[in-house]
């Protein structure tokens, strides 16, 4: 019986889970991450977080202070990922109100290359910086310096999705992942 009762209940669970995650059925859900330059403490971003969860299709904001990001998960027929970066880029900042934010979408790359040199993995990567800054919408492309995170800034009016940014970069190569969301350690 009282295992009956657990798996009624890890069911039910798992189906609000699901539930949860697609309200509608079907509609297809992105957690993207995005760097933020521009908060100083912690009213920054608990500022910025309640503004960002009144756009359409956003759900489940998390500005946080360190690292300076924003974690989101997007339906982007609503909100393309491009438009809610440049939300944020123009959202006041919290103390400098004439001021606003800067931002950038994060693509995690990884490849078999990555494991084997650092500076083989940033080579191997920089075409796709090319990929990007010849996108129409895309106004700044940029690998960091493990090579394996791309920083991506839009131009107001950028209607990009990151099924779109992933199609383009995976366009000529597809020996490599490319994710929305940091890698877990
Ligand atoms: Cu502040």
């Amino acid at each position: 019986m009282r295992i009956l009762i657990i798996t009624a209940l890890a069911l039910l669970l798992s189906l609000t889970g699901s539930l949860a995650a697609t309200p509608k059925g079907t509609v297809p859900l992105t957690s993207v991450t995005i760097a933020v330059d521009g908060f100083h403490c912690m009213m920054c971003p608990d500022s910025l977080q309640p503004d960002l969860t009144k756009l359409p299709g956003v759900r489940q904001v998390h500005a946080t202070l360190t690292p300076a990001q924003v974690t989101a998960t997007l339906d982007e027929t609503k909100q393309p990922v491009s438009a809610f970066v440049t939300a944020i880029a123009k959202h006041p900042r919290a103390m400098e109100p004439a001021q606003s934010y800067s931002a950038w979408l994060l693509i995690f790359i990884n490849g078999e290359m990555c494991s084997k040199d650092k500076h083989l993995c940033k080579l191997g990567f920089e075409d796709l910086v090319k990929y990007l800054k010849a996108t129409k919408g895309v106004q700044s492309a940029a690998l960091d310096d493990t090579g394996k995170v791309l920083h991506v800034a839009f131009r107001p009016g950028a209607l990009l999705t990151t099924t779109q940014l992933t199609a383009i970069l995976t366009k000529h190569d597809t020996g490599f992942t490319v994710k929305y969301t940091a890698p877990v350690k």
